[in-house]
């Protein structure tokens, strides 16, 4: 791309706003505003684009293909600025224009395409993808409604939709000429030819088109643009197409309306299905219309193609090359099975039960005879080959096909040559316990990803504060080289360093506190303690252990009033589940708690609770760098990864946790003295699940504290509390704790005193939150992503190894 000064950039924004809006910047909206400036911006990496995707091919260089069913990439103006490297010439002409850059970049809307982590995961590796000049593309779907809107009624949460497009997207290019058919229902008949070769034919199919829409990922000031390829369900046109009727056009539309809005959750509903099919086909379509482009033999496709597939969503991609290269390429069963086990690799992110996805085998053949006739092939050649080899119990623990369903985890595992886990414990746990019959089977597939996060979004973007100071203590090498950040640790005595780290920390929280003031009209101090969890609600993670804490804290103010401790600011963001009944209690409970003490002024404001509305990307870059404690509080063993725990370190959060997760490593990495660890780990879990011998009611009875914290629940004191109180109550201690909160209050307490001391001393808080930045460059999503390309995808790195951890 050719450089820009800062009034070639007045001069072509002012002509593409005319261009686009035919009147003047001036009096235009911000949402104008931005639109133009996006136009812009496409215009100067479009050229970077082709060429990106033409060099690839011209080199016949392996690609990769990352199938997830969420993508939550957040606003991208910033971003694409960033790695254009026009970011301070954008700021600086829009400025003397008299336009606020971060004003125009809220005319932007954030496409919450995703969840939660699994989402933003796949965000930040297309971001690492490019950035490390990898040809790596992603998969997924347009759908026309994200996850829906969080609003606060009375308490209580309330979904409304999502129109992320009501303004158009200006990123995204619609491809009407890749589109593909993806086809549904109907029956299957093997028939053999003249020649006596079998023929595969379709009767009676729904045909839906699915139209790609193309997004470009720009890499950090390298020139590489890779591609987003989202899907969109369509009705097929044609002579031999009928006029649609109504019902046939909502059935097709549907397919891509909503985002399923569970995290670690599934519901196995046809709609579901649908989507998941959609998007796997259509992406393997597409992948092999390419493959078959480069004029090579079938043997070759591994060599040229991985397919990456984010979870079990994506599983059917398996069945789905196994019918392509067999029923429409000619292929035998062992030449397909090879080529597609070498092919596809599959991710791993939870142990929960309740989120492991399994169809039933009747709605599967209802709606994919094909697909379902191939699984079952797949199982019985599964079981026929391994029960010698390993004896029916365990083979038969292995099968796909159990109970009138199919287990998609089993699946992905059979037919892929790689699966991993997100997080050295998480691995650890799948391999010794969750999936340990397969790794008796095949030990070699397994292997550890520990998940990353883009630094170029959650600090140079996110928090310019801190990027200035790393870049005028440490220089620049740390921005494509996340590991030069432990730089940052030989100023750990230098108190004028130490200062500026607290006087950036200082303005970040004004930030958010201005915010705070503006939308929620709730005053809090910039000097409190600002104590942060902001994850999706649910049970395992324990944001009711948080809320347990606020309601001691509560107690042990208002029996000490004048109490000299510091004040804290508790944070909150998470949505819940629109069907998740508990999680959605949880978040009344919270509401009804800061109400009550917002509005308790014999609190002296030692305590405010801010519960953030409709928590997402954008949300999360203002409050992550105003942090000064990150709550990573899940029952050890539950949590396989977690991502906020990185970003929030990087930005100079201490850290209060159990261990579990990544949070383990970042013990690791950060030391035991500047971290907070509390609470049962996973051993203990273990063991307390096998002696079967908990009893949380007699906690309850026998901890004053926490019987004094839990009466509250029931007896009244919290204003607007109706069933919730007595609800949680009971899953306490009627119904046992599922997730041992009680037997980690007290330690858990306890953390906190200590970081109401520690907090006090303003030179040693700094120099700890100093060292959680400088240790914080191995959570780079770009070493995550090197080590995918190298040990999963074979991509052939472009980096030398040297440059790798
Ligand atoms: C999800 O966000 C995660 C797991 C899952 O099975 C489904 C969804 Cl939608 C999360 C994990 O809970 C979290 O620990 C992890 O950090 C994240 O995936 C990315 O791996």
């Amino acid at each position: 791309m050719q450089k820009m000064d800062v009034s070639q950039f007045k001069d072509r924004y002012k002509k593409k706003f005319q261009e686009r809006f035919a009147f003047n910047y001036e009096n235009a909206t911000k949402q104008e505003q931005f639109v133009a400036l996006g136009h812009l911006v496409k215009d100067l990496y479009s050229s970077d684009w082709k060429e990106t995707v033409d060099t690839y091919q011209e080199n016949k260089q392996k690609q990769v293909y990352y199938f997830s069913m969420e993508f939550l990439p957040g606003r991208m103006l910033k971003s694409n600025l960033l790695n254009l490297g026009i970011l301070d010439v954008v700021q600086e002409g829009l400025a003397e224009l008299g336009l606020d850059l971060d004003e125009v970049a809220s005319g932007e809307m954030d496409p919450a395409l995703g969840n939660g982590g699994l989402g933003r995961l796949a965000s930040c590796f297309m971001d690492s993808l490019a950035s490390t000049g990898l040809p790596g593309n992603g998969n997924g779907i347009r759908y026309r409604y994200g996850l829906f809107k969080q609003k606060f009624i009375d308490g209580h949460q309330i979904e409304l939709p999502e129109n992320w497009l009501r303004n158009g997207n200006v990123w995204e290019v619609r491809r009407e000429n890749k589109a593909v058919t993806v086809r549904f229902g109907g029956q299957v008949s093997l028939e053999p030819d003249n020649e006596g070769n079998m023929h595969v034919t379709y009767h009676n199919t729904q045909n839906i088109l699915a139209v790609p829409y193309d997004t470009a990922m720009v890499g950090y000031q390298n020139g590489t643009v890779n591609n987003l390829r989202l899907w969109s369900a369509e009705i097929p046109y044609g002579e031999e197409y009928l006029f649609p009727t109504e019902e046939e056009r909502n059935g097709v539309k549907q397919i891509t309306e909503y985002l399923y809005p569970d995290d670690s959750n599934y519901e196995g509903l046809l709609l579901r299905l649908k989507q998941e099919y959609f998007f796997s086909s259509a992406g393997v379509q597409s992948v092999v219309r390419y493959f078959k482009q480069l004029n090579l033999d079938w043997s070759y496709l591994p060599d040229k193609i991985a397919i990456h597939i984010n979870d079990t969503h994506p599983t059917l991609a398996i069945p789905e090359l196994m019918r392509i290269l067999m029923d429409e390429e000619g292929l035998s069963w062992e030449q397909a099975w090879e080529i597609t086990k070498k092919t596809i690799s599959y991710t791993n992110h939870t142990i929960l039960q309740e989120a492991m996805e399994r169809w039933s085998i009747d709605m599967m053949n209802l709606l994919l005879p094909r697909i379902t006739q191939i699984i079952m092939e797949i199982n019985r050649r599964h079981i026929e080959k391994k029960t010698p080899l390993y004896g029916e119990d365990l083979t038969n623990r292995t099968a796909i096909v159990a109970n009138g369903e199919i287990k998609m985890a089993n699946l992905a595992i059979i037919g892929s040559h790689s699966i991993n886990g997100v997080a050295k414990l998480h691995t650890n746990i799948l391999i010794n316990h969750t999936l340990h019959d397969f790794y008796l089977m095949y030990p070699n597939k397994f292997n550890n990803k520990t998940n990353g996060v883009t630094m170029r979004r959650w600090l140079q973007i996110s928090n310019p504060g801190l990027t200035d100071l790393l870049d005028e203590t440490i220089g620049t090498e740390w921005k494509t080289n996340a590991n030069d950040i432990i730089l940052l640790k030989a100023y750990a005595e230098d108190k004028e360093v130490l200062a500026r780290i607290d006087a950036v920390k200082l303005e970040n929280k004004k930030r958010f506190a201005k915010y705070v003031s503006e939308e929620m009209d709730i005053e809090i101090d910039p000097n409190a303690i600002f104590d942060v969890q902001i994850k999706r609600l649910h049970a395992y993670k324990r944001q009711l252990l948080n809320v347990l804490h606020i309601l001691d804290r509560y107690q042990y103010i208002k029996d000490n009033p004048g109490v000299d401790i510091p004040k804290r600011v508790f944070i909150f963001g998470a949505k819940a589940a629109p069907s998740y009944h508990y999680a959605k209690q949880i978040i009344k409970l919270i509401n009804a708690i800061a109400e009550m003490i917002n509005n308790d002024s014999s609190l002296n404001d030692l305590i405010k609770v801010v519960f953030v509305e409709n928590y997402g990307v954008s949300l999360a870059e203002l409050i992550i760098p105003a942090a000064d404690v990150s709550e990573q509080i899940s029952l050890a063993g539950k949590e396989a990864s977690g991502t906020s725990n990185m970003k929030l370190m990087a930005n100079g959060a201490l850290t209060i946790a159990t261990m579990d997760g990544a949070t383990v490593e970042i013990y690791d990495y950060v030391g035991e003295e500047n971290i907070y660890i509390f609470g049962m780990s996973n051993e203990e879990v273990q063991k307390l699940n096998a002696a079967n011998s908990y009893n949380s009611r007699e906690i309850y009875e026998k901890n004053p504290a926490v019987k004094r914290v839990l009466n509250m629940l029931i007896d009244g004191s919290i204003p607007g509390l109706e069933d919730e109180g007595q609800d949680i109550f009971d899953s306490l201690v009627k119904y046992n704790d599922e997730y041992y909160l009680l037997k980690d209050f007290d330690s858990y307490i306890n953390a906190h005193k200590q970081i109401d001391k520690d907090f006090r001393n303003r030179e040693t808080w700094n120099r700890r939150a100093l060292l959680n930045i400088a240790s914080s460059g191995p959570f780079s999503a770009d070493y995550t992503i090197e080590r995918y390309a190298d040990e999963i995808w074979k991509l052939g790195a472009q980096r030398e190894p040297e440059d790798l951890i």
